[in-house]
């Protein structure tokens, strides 16, 4: 079994029911069970001006699934619940973004292993706290440092 940690993310409509909706599609998709959730984060949007905030959360979950297959059962759920694609970062129902699966590192056309960004963003790590604050993640680091890090850089430049 293999632990995998996936980013939920949505800007537009019911975000409450909707990332509560998603959780159960992530309990009920093959070979998946997931262990916590986080709480739900309000955020502004990165990258795209004028949206909506998001509500972001992250939850954990145990599966036997490839990632690849994990990947496909995530778009899955974000299609079932309305996801349309139109151009990068536009707002979305429902985002389930594969931020780490165990301790691989993986880099193909589709997926990209640990989620690039993970480290810029606060709407990832702030979850990952809750759920995992010691969890290294592949290249980076522990969790605590990179938000520690995040944290210290958000703050204004004081001289001593
Ligand atoms: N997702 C994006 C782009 N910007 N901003 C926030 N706050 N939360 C997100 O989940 C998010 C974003 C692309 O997936
Ligand atoms: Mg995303
Ligand atoms: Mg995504």
């Amino acid at each position: 079994m293999a632990h995998a940690f996936v980013g939920l993310g949505s800007n537009l409509g019911e975000r409450t029911h909707t990332l509560r909706r998603a959780v159960h599609a992530l309990n009920r998709a093959p070979r998946c069970a997931v262990l916590r959730v986080s709480r739900f984060h309000a955020s502004a949007p990165l990258g795209g001006l004028q949206q909506p905030w998001y509500l972001n959360a992250v939850a954990v979950m145990t599966t036997s699934l490839a990632p690849h297959a994990l990947l496909m059962e995530l778009l899955a759920i974000e299609q079932a619940m309305g996801r349309q694609r139109s151009t990068r970062w536009a707002s979305r129902i429902l985002d389930l973004d594969l931020l780490l699966f165990d301790d691989l590192t993986l880099e193909s056309p589709v997926l990209k292993l640990p989620h690039p960004g993970i480290a810029q963003r606060s709407f990832v790590l702030q979850p990952l706290m809750e759920l995992a604050p010691q969890l290294v993640i592949p290249g980076l680091g522990p969790v605590r440092h990179l938000w520690q890090k995040l944290d210290t850089a958000a703050l204004p430049h004081v001289d001593a």
